[in-house]
């Protein structure tokens, strides 16, 4: 297990980035602002009860002559980073990639001929950045019977739960592992134990099989739902914006934001100081963990100038001290 994780362990610092249908919406929906929560903006369709149909003609606003996934590559690399995480499926349940699986993806709602995970994935390819899918499998707002906030605990049924995993989650998982080179690693998003939810360990297993048949290099985080010490684990995800207070002997990462919301958020006012960053990034180091940090493009794919100039000087810093 520990060659497997080497270049994990080694990486240090990689880059986050939440993009989706959200993105567009910039926490605004219909002049009213995001409802209250927890302020991340990639929650609007769940936090303002946009309809499904409403929701989808977001991908409308996305400029594909601007999109250029290989900046966010370029931008990686200025940083010092190495790796690259992005939400190839939210919450909002919309595959980012042209997915056969469902018809509710960027591509064909945009009505583009590009899949920007294909991109991200050539770009990553050509400047030796590793490449990992967020893919939210607990939580998916779109499917008729995935975990939806509304229904909580105990609104979906056994089976109707194992219906959205096995024809969404698992062929969609499918094609990520298929069509779209190595990837390095899937960051799946749990938050409660799952024995508190409709999620089976079975499902769980099952996802962990698929990976490990399909592409056993892949390393899986522990916010797929099981304790950080199961086989079917090979790094430890804390909290958001939680960082390490002890050493730890296994793989490790904090992901962290540069101001609060993931998704990229128009009224976004608690940028951190790059002093502050690259305190947790240096101090998550110091205790053998890693640090990725988020970046939210607009749906232009621009990402915001407070972001790409804390990255920069975060960069020029590691560089300066011989670590980048
Ligand atoms: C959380 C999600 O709910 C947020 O939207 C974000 O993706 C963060 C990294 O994980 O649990």
């Amino acid at each position: 297990a520990a060659a497997k994780t080497k270049w994990f362990t080694d990486a240090r610092f990689g880059m986050f980035i939440h993009w989706g249908l959200y993105s567009a919406a910039e926490g605004m929906w219909k002049g009213e602002p995001l409802r209250y929560g927890n302020n991340y903006a990639e929650w609007i369709r769940y936090r303002n009860r946009i309809s499904k149909e409403e929701y989808g003609t977001l991908a409308k606003r996305f400029d594909w002559k601007r999109i250029n996934p290989e900046e966010w590559v370029l931008l990686a690399k200025k940083a010092g980073m190495k790796y690259i995480t992005i939400t190839s499926k939210h919450h909002d349940g919309v595959a980012l990639w042209n997915s056969k699986v469902s018809d509710y993806n960027l591509t064909k709602l945009s009505g583009t001929n590009r899949d920007v995970i294909k991109e991200l994935a050539a770009a990553c390819k050509k400047h030796g950045i590793k490449l990992g899918f967020y893919y939210s499998h607990w939580v998916d707002w779109d499917h008729p019977y995935g975990w939806d906030h509304n229904k909580e605990l105990t609104g979906i049924k056994d089976e109707e739960y194992d219906k959205y995993w096995q024809e969404k989650v698992i062929p969609q998982l499918r094609e990520l592992l298929t069509n779209y080179g190595d990837i390095s690693m899937f960051w799946f998003d749990m938050w409660l134990n799952y024995k508190k939810t409709v999620v089976k360990k079975e499902q769980l297993d099952q996802v962990v099989r698929l990976i490990r048949e399909l592409q056993p290099n892949c390393l899986i985080n522990s916010r797929i739902g099981l304790p950080a010490d199961d086989p079917g684990v090979d790094f430890e995800s804390k909290g958001d914006n939680e960082f390490g207070s002890a050493y730890t002997a296994h793989p490790w990462e904090t992901s962290g934001t540069i101001a609060h919301s993931w998704g990229y958020y128009g009224q976004e006012n608690e940028w951190k100081s790059t002093s502050q960053l690259l305190q947790s990034l240096i101090g998550n180091v110091s205790l053998n963990g890693d640090f990725t940090l988020n970046v939210g493009p607009r749906a232009d794919g621009s990402i915001p100038y407070e972001g790409v100039r804390r990255l920069e000087d975060m960069g020029k810093w590691l560089a300066k001290n011989g670590a980048a």
